[in-house]
């Protein structure tokens, strides 16, 4: 479903978004933060739907598919995010606790604190980048989604696939390579900035052609 819906939003410059970017790695801290704060419109700490929709559709996705992301997301992780409080349909996601909605059947880059383990980053491209070691095809995606599948949990099967499909199509060059420096972009939050600038600029560009 993602494919049909992003697809006629993936630019052909996608490349220019997602590639040859000197990204500054963080080692400490919880990275799994960052990922996520550039969602955070005005900083205030929590993630309503509304700002998941605002992000999604700064990276370059279309309405559906922004609207689909934002109450799938903000649904899915509200709760977890806020322990001991009682539920908000306005489906808020706490940012100091995203930690605690981290699903199963992923790479394990982000540890149960929310740290990037470097190890294991580089084991996703060591173990399923074979044609070019510093990306990923992606019939080796799909072998890396599958040998990370935990038996019977659906949940996190879903999840998964989605994050990577969806990072696939708005990140893969012209030659279907997700690359590397792409992939550690989306674990530090810093490629989602990146995009949303460049994105920036096309429709101002459009705008003054
Ligand atoms: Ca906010």
């Amino acid at each position: 479903m993602a494919s049909s819906l992003a697809a006629p939003n993936a630019s052909a410059n996608n490349e220019i978004h997602c590639q040859g970017m000197d990204l500054d790695h963080h080692h400490d801290g919880n990275v799994l933060r960052k990922h996520v704060a550039f969602f955070d419109q005005n900083n205030d700490g929590i993630i309503y739907p509304w700002e998941t929709f605002r992000g999604f559709r700064e990276i370059g996705c279309g309405i559906l598919l922004s609207s689909v992301a934002a109450l799938f997301i903000n649904m899915g992780l509200s709760a977890k995010t806020r322990p001991g409080k009682s539920f908000s349909l306005l489906f808020p996601i706490e940012i100091k606790n995203i930690q605690m909605a981290k699903h199963g059947s992923d790479s394990g880059v982000y540890d149960t604190e929310g740290r990037f383990v470097n190890s294991k980053f580089e084991e996703i491209f060591a173990k399923h980048a074979n044609s070019n070691s510093s990306a990923l095809t992606s019939d080796e995606l799909t072998g890396l989604l599958k040998s990370n599948r935990e038996p019977k949990d659906y949940k996190g099967w879903l999840a998964s696939y989605t994050e990577w499909k969806m990072l696939y199509i708005l990140c893969k060059d012209e030659n279907g390579l997700l690359h590397k420096d792409a992939v550690r972009g989306v674990y530090d939050g810093s490629l989602f900035e990146r995009m949303a600038k460049m994105r920036e600029l096309q429709l101002s560009n459009k705008k003054s052609a």
